[in-house]
């Protein structure tokens, strides 16, 4: 397999967790999001979007949208789960995971960003606003949840699930715009449990880099 990323895209960061929890070989290719590799014709032919990550499955078989192609390795490398086996289980790990991907992923990614910064003439200052109010916004649901339950180590209890998969690249996210995450104890604690295994440590951004 062939994965398109940037070494920090969180949506990419996640792809590369779960190939590394399910012990598969992947190459990576560098799309440069800061060189606008993303948008070049060539890149836009695999995926429409300009968005990364893409991934090559076979031959001529490419998918795009981080949470189809973890739902495509789940269900076509089923050794390592990553999701619950009963529905509502499930269910609910999806939740969890939408929050992240649908609710704060995509108004917090480099084009609204760009859009708020300089088409909506926000700047940098206001780009910063926009970026901790709408991450906020979601860390403090996704922790509220967390000190809902009963506790455990990784999101939902002691089994590594996609929970943990989309939650690490989104605090990897907020630390590396200033968001103070000290007000998510829970958060944070599953943050470090999960950086503490080989799969997670190897998919950090530092360690892909072009
Ligand atoms: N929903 C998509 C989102 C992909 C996405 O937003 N990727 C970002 C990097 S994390 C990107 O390619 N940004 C380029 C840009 O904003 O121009 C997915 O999960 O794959």
């Amino acid at each position: 397999m062939e994965l398109y990323g940037y070494f920090r895209s969180s949506a990419a960061f996640r792809v590369r967790i779960a190939l590394n929890l399910k012990q598969l070989d992947y190459e990576q290719v560098a799309i440069n999001l800061l060189l606008d590799e993303q948008s070049s014709e060539s890149y836009r032919a695999i995926n429409p979007q300009g968005l990364v990550p893409s991934i090559k499955i076979d031959d001529d078989t490419f998918l795009t949208q981080s949470p189809a192609i973890l739902e495509w390795l789940d269900e076509t490398y089923p050794q390592v789960p990553l999701l619950p086996a009963n529905s509502l289980d499930k269910a609910r790990v999806r939740s969890w995971c939408f929050q992240v991907a649908c609710d704060i992923h995509p108004i917090c990614n480099l084009r609204v960003l760009k859009y708020v910064a300089e088409n909506l003439g926000a700047g940098e200052p206001g780009k910063k606003e926009w970026l901790h109010h709408w991450m906020g916004e979601g860390f403090r649901a996704l922790e509220l949840q967390l000190q809902a339950q009963s506790g455990g180590t990784y999101c939902f209890g002691e089994q590594v699930t996609l929970a943990d998969v989309y939650l690490v690249p989104q605090v990897f996210n907020g630390l590396r715009f200033d968001v103070d995450m000290t007000t998510y104890p829970r958060i944070m604690s599953i943050y470090q449990a999960c950086n503490e295994l080989e799969a997670f440590k190897q998919a950090q951004p530092e360690r892909n880099k072009p």
